[in-house]
Parts: C-alpha cells; sequence; structure tokens
C-alpha cells in the first residue's frame, strides 16, 4: 500500500440549515479552529498540473495531496492520497519532477528551496468541524470571501474507498445536498480571481473543472480586516 492515508470527500454549499441537520444526525461539535495555507509549485506549475498539490498548513506542517492511485472517482466526490512525512513527500516530488533527491532533502524546505518551488497561493480559513461515526463535516470559510462545506472519510487502503465513498455521499444527501452541480473547492476559486494565468493552465491540463456559476455566499465572511487577504497575486 502507498504511504499515506486516502482522502474521500464531497464538497458542498453549506445552507441557513446545515448544522441545525448536523445536530439532528447526531453529528458531535467537533471544533472550530483558524489556519493559513501556503500552497507551492515550480514556476512553470509542473505540480500542480500534474495534479499535485504541496502545502504548509501553520501549525500542522507539510502536507503533499496526490491524485488516486487507481479508479477516480464519481462526479460529486474526489479522492487524493495525502502524504505527511518529509521522506514521501520529498520521493514524491521527486518523482513527479523527475530529479534525484539530493542530501539534505530529508526535510521538506529543504527540498522546496532546493527543487525551487515558489508559494503561489496563501490564504486563510476558519473551519467548523463536525465529527458523525467515521466522517467529519467541515464547514470553510476563507479569508478571500468563500464558503465551502465537505464531507470528509480518510480511509488506510484502497479497497475501502468504495464505502467509505458511500457513506460520504449519504450524510451529503441527508444533508439535503444530493443536487448534481460540483461544487469547487477554495482553491478553484482562490485561483480563478487571484492566478488567472495559472487557473487556465489547470483547466487546459483537465486538473480542474471550468466554473459553471459561482456559488453563492449564505454568510459573511468570517474574517475580515487588514492582513488576512491573499498575499500575492499574479504579475500583470
Ligand atoms: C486536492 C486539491 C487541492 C488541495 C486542497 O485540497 P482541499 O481538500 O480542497 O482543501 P482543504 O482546505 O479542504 O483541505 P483539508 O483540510 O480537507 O485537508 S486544491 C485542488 N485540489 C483538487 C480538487 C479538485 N480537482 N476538485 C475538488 C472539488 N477539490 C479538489
Amino acid at each position: 500500500m502507498p504511504s499515506g492515508s486516502i482522502e474521500v470527500e464531497s464538497k458542498f454549499e453549506a445552507g441557513p440549515d446545515t448544522e441545525a441537520r448536523l445536530a439532528a444526525l447526531g453529528a458531535a461539535p467537533a471544533g472550530s479552529s483558524s489556519f493559513r495555507d501556503l500552497y507551492y509549485d515550480t514556476p512553470d506549475l509542473r505540480l500542480t498540473r500534474a495534479d499535485h498539490w504541496l502545502r504548509l498548513r501553520q501549525g500542522a506542517g507539510w502536507e503533499l495531496k496526490c491524485p488516486p492511485v487507481l479508479v477516480p472517482p464519481p462526479a460529486m466526490a474526489t479522492t487524493y492520497q495525502e502524504l505527511t512525512s518529509p521522506r514521501a513527500i520529498v520521493g514524491r516530488l521527486c518523482g513527479v519532477l523527475g530529479v534525484a533527491p539530493v542530501p539534505g532533502w530529508d526535510q521538506v524546505p529543504g527540498a522546496v528551496a532546493g527543487l525551487g518551488l515558489q508559494e503561489f497561493a496563501s490564504f486563510v480559513t476558519q473551519r467548523r468541524s463536525y465529527r458523525l461515526g467515521g466522517l467529519r463535516v467541515d464547514l470553510d470559510q476563507a479569508d478571500f470571501g468563500y464558503a465551502v462545506a465537505e464531507v470528509e472519510a480518510l480511509v488506510g487502503a484502497q479497497e475501502d474507498v468504495p464505502v467509505a465513498l458511500e457513506e460520504v455521499l449519504q450524510l451529503r444527501r441527508a444533508l439535503g445536498r444530493d443536487g448534481a452541480t460540483r461544487v469547487p473547492g477554495k482553491m478553484s476559486i482562490y485561483l480563478q480571481r487571484h492566478r488567472p494565468r495559472h487557473y487556465q493552465e489547470l483547466l487546459l491540463a483537465g486538473v480542474l473543472r471550468p466554473l459553471v456559476a459561482e456559488p453563492q455566499q449564505h454568510s459573511a465572511p468570517l474574517v475580515t480586516g487588514p492582513g488576512t487577504g491573499p498575499s500575492s497575486t499574479e504579475p500583470p
């Protein structure tokens, strides 16, 4: 089995009734958090064009999300392998970029510098989480004015994905969110708004899908004020 766990998730647009529905279903509040994510790629976008997402989540550490090893999931869900061990992350980065690892790259920052990776996205998320059985529900509000929710399961092996997928979609339906529209993640919206050329590249590569229409926002942003917005935008 590959190292790291596999994340099975389905994003949805939370409504005013979502938290009441979660409570009615017996979901337990699992706390609130606020964190900044910094994402990295080569200047010519070779990681994200290969659907590899390297991020430093402040307070949690480095993580690399890679595409599924086997069968792609249905339209309403995504599966990604999540690597968190420095050795696994650096090994995979070198594999994707076709570079032999160098001594001193046993920690991610050394490899990030050596491979010439650059930050391309930085944003803060305020999150409220719930747990129900083995599932987790996150209600996210990003500081660039986009809210999205997700039902998520973490499994240890590819053969556990189909059951987890069914559970995730079942809870999504129980929350009244069984529409056919694929809801974009924070990154799609971030890139579309702040890195349009990067966004176009990923559409061309088939890594991101075109946005049908920007979803409605049901609540005012939870994070406001100076210093909380995106750290950079593409040069003109
Ligand atoms: C995998 C991925 C990206 C990395 C961020 O993943 P995501 O789960 O959206 O972020 P977040 O903050 O909820 O992480 P968590 O706390 O759950 O670990 S950015 C883009 N992708 C690919 C992708 C995709 N193609 N389509 C959808 C709907 N989501 C993600």
